[in-house]
């Protein structure tokens, strides 16, 4: 299969610049760069599905370059429904930092910062070398722009779409970069830059994006309840994670295989239709997790959240270590732990409603401590009990978890 047949049938082509692009990927080896804005000190999952096709171009012998945004950071790529917070320089500088860290540690390869290039432009040269060549009425075309004509946009934000056209013909220039990749919403910023080159420079430049990945209710891919799933594994655990992706629609599922790992069409059919015949045993999801976590933080942070998984579900939390527990625990009800008796502990910390249910409770045979059937009301909480001498976790019934912590 060629790079593009492979592309197409992940359904990761949205638009292409030029119908030329095709026989370019298959044949040439070009120098292409994908670029985020340091709007946070972590990507998120999100931008991993987009920052993939690096790789994914990269197995086929292309260059990628990486780009953080430090200067169009400032600045901020306008939304189509409002005008962005404007983030102060102390924390762009602190979120390049962060992501050109992990954009290296993660993909592996060179790494730009457009401010490197933007910083020393004056505004008389940027408004003679640039824009002089782009018309207000061809920016005011753009889907994004245009849709913030009613509710207005400022200066500020307007020109954002100029300064990532000159990062691609600086690109074109110092790089021979002549492709652009992104995501779908970035097509009126990347076609700014061909037009730039275009006038400028007189040459062709190419770009391509990809569609977003979305779930099962149409909500972008890694959105949950407004929280974001962080490539940082100290912000959003492997364990988070796996969750996460164990937990994927079955509807969805063969979808994320294709976009956001690596294995081949025949691997891909192979669980498809062994999933199929088994749906309950989540192959399909488990070999996504399994692709996605060992890509992103190693073949040791997957078999930790398996482990964590596994023993959460069984009752078996005695396995596990107090860091396991506190990454599997993380969003359970917590409370601080002082040295009662057993039937205080589920008292005062909302555990049972009351002295007469938590008796019930501990008569059912239904509430384990550290991963013990715990019977006896009167026995000492402590230190001495705690797992490394701080976590008590109680579990009640089958599923639900507390855990209190020792100062
Ligand atoms: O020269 C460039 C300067 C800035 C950018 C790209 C090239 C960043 C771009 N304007 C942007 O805002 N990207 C988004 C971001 O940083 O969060 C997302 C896109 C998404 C995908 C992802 O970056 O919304 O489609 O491209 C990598």
């Amino acid at each position: 299969m060629t790079l593009y047949e492979d592309l197409k049938w992940r359904g990761l082509i949205k638009d292409i610049s030029s119908p030329e692009l095709e026989k370019k990927l298959n044949e040439e080896e070009l120098t292409f760069y994908i670029g985020t804005d340091p709007t946070a000190d972590s990507m998120h999952i999100g931008h991993f599905s987009s920052f993939l096709i690096a790789t994914r171009l990269a197995k086929y012998g292309h260059h990628p370059i990486l780009l953080i945004g430090g200067a169009t950071g400032l600045i901020g790529d306008p939304k189509p429904s409002q005008e962005r917070q404007m983030i102060s320089k102390e924390e762009v500088l602190k979120n390049v930092e962060g992501l050109t860290r992990q954009a290296k540690q993660i993909f592996g390869f060179e790494v730009v910062n457009n401010y490197d290039w933007t910083k020393d432009i004056s505004i008389l040269d940027f408004l003679r070398d640039y824009g002089k060549y782009i018309n207000v009425n061809y920016m005011l075309d753009k889907d994004i722009i245009n849709r913030r004509l009613d509710s207005g946009i400022t200066f500020c934000e307007f020109a954002y779409t100029l300064l990532q056209g000159m990062d691609f013909v600086h690109l074109y220039e110092d790089k021979g970069v002549t492709l652009q990749v992104a995501g779908s919403d970035q097509w009126g910023n990347i076609t700014t830059g061909i037009e730039l080159a275009r006038k400028k420079n007189d040459v062709e430049l190419f770009g391509m994006t990809m569609p977003l990945v979305l779930d099962a209710n149409g909500v972008k891919f890694g959105k949950t309840e407004g929280n974001a799933l962080w490539l940082d594994k100290n912000k959003t655990s492997s364990y988070e994670l796996y969750q996460y992706l164990i937990n994927t629609d079955d509807k969805c599922v063969i979808d994320y295989l294709k976009k956001l790992t690596f294995l081949s069409k025949e691997e891909i059919e192979a669980i498809e239709q062994k999933h199929n015949e088994k749906p309950e045993e989540r192959i399909a999801q488990k070999a996504l997790a399994h692709e996605v976590i060992t890509f992103l933080h190693g073949e040791e942070e997957f078999k930790k959240a398996v482990h964590i998984s596994e023993a959460l579900f069984s009752g078996n939390i005695n396995e596990l270590s107090l860091s396991e527990t506190l990454d599997g625990l993380k969003d359970v009800p917590n409370f601080k732990a002082t040295e009662c008796t057993l039937i205080e502990l589920l008292v005062n910390n909302n555990i049972a409603t009351s002295r007469r249910e938590a008796r019930e409770f501990l008569n059912a045979g239904s509430i384990t401590l550290n991963g013990n059937k715990v019977t006896d009301e009167n026995m000492l909480i402590s230190k001495d009990v705690a797992l490394e001498g701080k976590a008590i976790i109680i579990r009640r019934g089958k599923k639900k978890y507390y855990m209190g912590l020792f100062e």
